[in-house]
Order: C-alpha cells, then structure tokens, then sequence
C-alpha cells in the first residue's frame, strides 16, 4: 500500500479539495494525497468549524517522476483564481511552498500567468507552508470511498483512517475512478496496483465513463 521512497511534499488551496484530491492522486510520479485545512491560525480546524484555514490538498512526489512546474501547471489549469468572482477563504487561491525553490518557482509562475491572464487579476497568493491539519476520514479520498466494497476489499473502508491519508493504490484510484489519467494510463498500472482482473474491469469500466468529463465537486 504505503510506496516507502524519498519523496517532496507541495501543498496548494484551489477550492474543493475533493476535485484536486482526484487531480493530483493519478498524476504519474504523485505517491500520495492528504486534503485538510492550512493557512489560518485557528487550532485544530474541522470542516465545521474551519476559522480562518483554507481547504488544501497536500501533494508527496517523487522529483524524479515529476516536477514541481507541472504539478503547478496542473494548478493553474483547474480552479478558479481571478478577482472577477467572490471566493470564500476556504476555497481560496494558496500556494504554500516546503523551500525557496518553490517559492521562487510559484512566483514566477504567477507572474507569466498573470501576463496570460492580462484582463484579469490574480488573487492567488504564494506563502510559507504552516500547520497542516489533515481533514476527517470521510473526505480523504472522497471518490474512492463512493464506492463501498472496492474500498474495503483494498482495506480502505471507512475505519482505515491511517491508510485513506497513505495508501498510494488509494490516491490513485480516487483519480482514476472520475476520469483522471485516462484507461490507457490506468491499463499500464493497474497490475502493478496490486489489482485483480475482476477490479480492474470495474474500475475501468468508470475510467471510460468518465475520461473526457471535467473535475465537479
Ligand atoms: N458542496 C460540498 C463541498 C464539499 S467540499 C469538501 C459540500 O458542502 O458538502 O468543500
């Protein structure tokens, strides 16, 4: 289940974090997913009661798989981000980086897109990462967990909360099942998942129904 290899960590706000939980859980070189709540200085934030914290999803990636530019391209392709709408601050636009590598990465990236973006402005804010407080159980790969019985014959039922945040199988299938990362893709790792031939059929079976919809929250 848990993939044990070194491995950076990128957190971003970009609204719902069931959407970028998916987004991100199928991207090659992602190992593993976490959402919950950063960027405020209330303690111990619940999705009740979220002060002033911002639903975040906390990314762990191999730098050999994949950057950390593209991880951001997938950012700033999927969620609202200009001044032009009303975000409420747990839906807000946050770019929490680990390093100055990261920041001076996110920076500049915010400034080639707001040249993009010319008509709009930008509210999207580059920031230090602070306290991330995992989210409940039942949010963490919300996607996956719709579907009951494969989560559980993966030991990812509701009462596993230690391996919803961990399992790297978990965070891809929570992409794949809504679409993410296409059959192809999904037909070239699933064996190594650890899937059998029946799950596998039923998985792809969603990867095809929904592999050239959009993300909906
Ligand atoms: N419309 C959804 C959003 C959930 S999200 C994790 C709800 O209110 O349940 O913010």
């Amino acid at each position: 289940h848990d993939v044990d290899i070194p491995f950076e960590k990128a957190t971003f706000g970009m609204g719902c974090f069931w959407s970028s939980d998916s987004l991100y859980g199928a991207e090659k070189g992602v190992l593993r997913t976490v959402v919950g709540y950063s960027g405020g200085s209330m303690k111990d934030p619940v999705y009740r009661n979220l002060g002033d914290h911002t639903e975040v999803i906390e990314i762990h990636y191999d730098p050999k798989q994949v950057n950390y530019e593209r991880l951001l391209s997938l950012f700033w392709n999927n969620h609202e981000y200009g001044l032009t709408t009303k975000i409420k601050k747990q839906y807000a636009s946050r770019i929490f980086y680990h390093n100055d590598e990261q920041k001076r990465i996110a920076e500049e990236n915010r400034t080639k897109e707001q040249k993009i973006r010319s008509n709009e402005t930008i509210i999207t804010t580059v920031e230090p990462a602070t306290t991330f407080y995992p989210a409940e159980d039942y949010h963490q790969k919300y996607r996956l967990q719709a579907h009951k019985k494969l989560a559980s014959e993966l030991g990812l039922g509701p009462n596993e909360s230690k391996l919803l945040q961990t399992s790297h199988v978990g965070a891809k299938l929570n992409g794949y099942l809504v679409g993410v990362g296409g059959s192809k893709q999904f037909l070239e790792e699933a064996s190594g998942l650890g899937l059998n031939e029946r799950q596998i059929e039923y998985v792809l079976k969603y990867v095809k129904e929904n592999e050239h919809g959009g993300l909906t929250c």
